[in-house]
């Protein structure tokens, strides 16, 4: 690759279709790999955007000031996309527009029919994005010669390279740019699994990828199967960055699980420890029940962990077989009680309406996720993302949902015995009779105080009072 040094903007936009926000970290690690080639890149979050930066985003297209425009999106955004590339197209036809995140690499010929992109990137797009900025400065269109790229030629036929994209290793992760957006900018904003105990929090990945396969998810395909880590010492000097530039006081470990590498995991808390940062911790995914030792424990202490999150999804064992959750039910109680006898509270993620839930299974999910040692619990209704295998299944039997924006809770997967009406009134029920236990309740009065009213009132909003619903 041969270096840049030659100033060219590349706009990058992010939009949200949620209801709680996060930093765009794929966006600004793009930005760090095109920044250290001499290109200069603007961020839009348009979670955060004041108009005038919209507006100056618009101002550029008019210009023709733009490289090239990269949009990230995930499954509910995508309505939102193709609308944005219309007016992109209206203002100025020929700027090339690259569409990357997982629903794009899931689908990436849907995705160029319906959405109108030049190009998809499928997976990681560090060094995709460099080939790319290369290509379009020499005007050539036929994208899909570059390692995980999908674009159609002029015929309308479509092109990538799968073989030589899954022979080819991942892009080495790298340290987003964090000087492209201010994190106050965010705070306002309710936070990733709404609870959290400082003002200033920064969300932090140190591994892409994870070994299992449940059957709901869509890491695996696209993420990859094994793990691919930053390394240890760069992760702790990028908090310690964050502590001193923005203000930072407390940190998510958004990987997809943390822990699975243990003894990567506590490399990551020993550079952590040795610098003695004043922040507290929390993962808001969930992370690998059964991987711990006294090591980790004391470790997590040290470095200002204060919550732990578990994907436990049911409490039906056939259900997490027929998913392929790796849960040994039996050893959950036991493990999160050694988690709260060490002071770090415990947080659990249940799923309801998964293939094959009926009335009963769903009970069973609530009456074991109520007798769990749990602080908190979130409560997600079934929906098929693409990239999922399950997605794959109901999609080849025409039972996946028909329109993008009905991904953000669809409710019901395939052979639920359950309608849409009965799954959400169930959530309600597990919430409530989750929280009426008296320690809990209070528990999270405190969460209220510390993370702020509006978080909460977003949450009750969301799950009690939206009529946002998949009819099944
Ligand atoms: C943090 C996180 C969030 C955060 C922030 C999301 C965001 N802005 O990225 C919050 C809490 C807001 C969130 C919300 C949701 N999330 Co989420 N989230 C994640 C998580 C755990 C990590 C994402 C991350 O930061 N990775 C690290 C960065 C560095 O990687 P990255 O974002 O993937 O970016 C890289 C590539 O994707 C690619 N890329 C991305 N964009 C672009 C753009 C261009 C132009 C190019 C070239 C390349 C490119 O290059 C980047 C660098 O390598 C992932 C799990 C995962 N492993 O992906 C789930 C995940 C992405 N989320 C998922 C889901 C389902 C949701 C929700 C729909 C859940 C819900 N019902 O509320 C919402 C929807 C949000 C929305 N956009 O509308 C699914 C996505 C499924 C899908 N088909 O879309 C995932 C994969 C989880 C899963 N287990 O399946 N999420
Ligand atoms: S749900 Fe968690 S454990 Fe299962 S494949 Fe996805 S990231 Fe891995």
């Amino acid at each position: 690759m041969t270096p840049r040094h030659e100033k060219e903007t590349i706009a990058l936009i992010s939009h949200t279709q949620a209801k709680t926000f996060s930093p765009p970290l794929g966006l600004l690690c793009l930005s760090t790999v095109l920044e250290r080639q001499g290109y200069h890149t603007e961020i839009l979050d348009l979670a955060v955007a004041h108009s005038s930066s919209e507006s100056a985003f618009w101002e550029g297209v008019r210009r023709k000031k733009y490289l090239w425009i990269g949009i990230t999106a995930l499954t509910p955004s995508i309505p939102w996309v193709g609308e944005w590339v219309g007016q992109i197209r209206n203002i100025n036809p020929d700027v090339p527009v690259l569409l990357g995140g997982v629903h794009a690499s899931a689908l990436p010929e849907q995705s160029l029919r319906e959405l109108g992109v030049d190009a998809v990137c499928v997976g990681g797009g560090e060094e995709a994005v460099l080939w790319f900025s290369q290509w379009v400065a020499q005007g050539r269109r036929d994208y899909w010669e570059i390692v995980g790229i999908a674009a159609l030629d002029d015929k309308g036929a479509f092109h990538f390279n799968a073989d030589r994209y899954s022979s080819h290793p991942r892009p080495l992760p790298v340290r987003p740019n964090w000087s492209k957006i201010r994190l106050k900018d965010y705070q306002h904003l309710p936070p990733q699994q709404y609870v959290r105990r400082k003002p200033c929090v920064a969300p932090i990945y140190t591994t892409k990828g994870c070994p299992f396969r449940c059957t709901f998810c869509a890491v695996p395909r696209f993420s990859g199967s094994s793990l691919i880590h930053r390394d240890p010492v760069d992760v702790a000097q990028e908090i310690e960055d964050l502590v001193a530039d923005q203000g930072v006081e407390e940190i998510h470990i958004v990987d997809d699980n943390f822990n699975y590498d243990l003894a990567y995991a506590k490399r990551v808390l020993q550079e952590l420890a040795l610098r003695k940062l004043p922040i507290v911790w929390k993962t808001p995914n969930g992370i690998w029940l059964h991987a711990y030792d006294e090591e980790w424990l004391s470790l997590l202490k040290q470095t200002g962990c204060y919550q732990v999150g578990f994907g436990i999804e049911s409490g039906a064992p056939h259900i997490l077989r027929a998913v392929k959750k790796p849960v040994k039910l039996d050893k959950v109680a036991p493990i999160l009680q050694i988690y709260k006898n060490n002071g770090i509270s415990t947080f659990g993620y249940f799923i309801l309406g998964m293939p094959g839930e009926d009335r009963h299974t769903v009970a069973q999910t609530i009456r074991f996720g109520c007798g769990l040692p749990l602080d908190h619990i979130h409560v997600s209704l079934f929906t098929p993302y693409p990239g999922s295998p399950l997605y794959d299944q109901m999609a080849a039997a025409g039972n996946a949902p028909k329109s993008w924006d009905q991904y953000y809770h669809y409710l019901g997967g395939e052979g639920c015995d359950l309608t849409a009406r009965e799954l959400r009134s169930m959530m309600r029920r597990f919430y409530v009779r989750f929280y009426s236990n008296p320690r809990r309740a209070l528990n999270l009065l405190q969460d209220i105080r510390r993370s702020g009213v509006r978080s909460f009132l977003t949450i009750v909003q969301h799950y009690f009072f939206s009529r946002k619903e998949t009819p099944h």
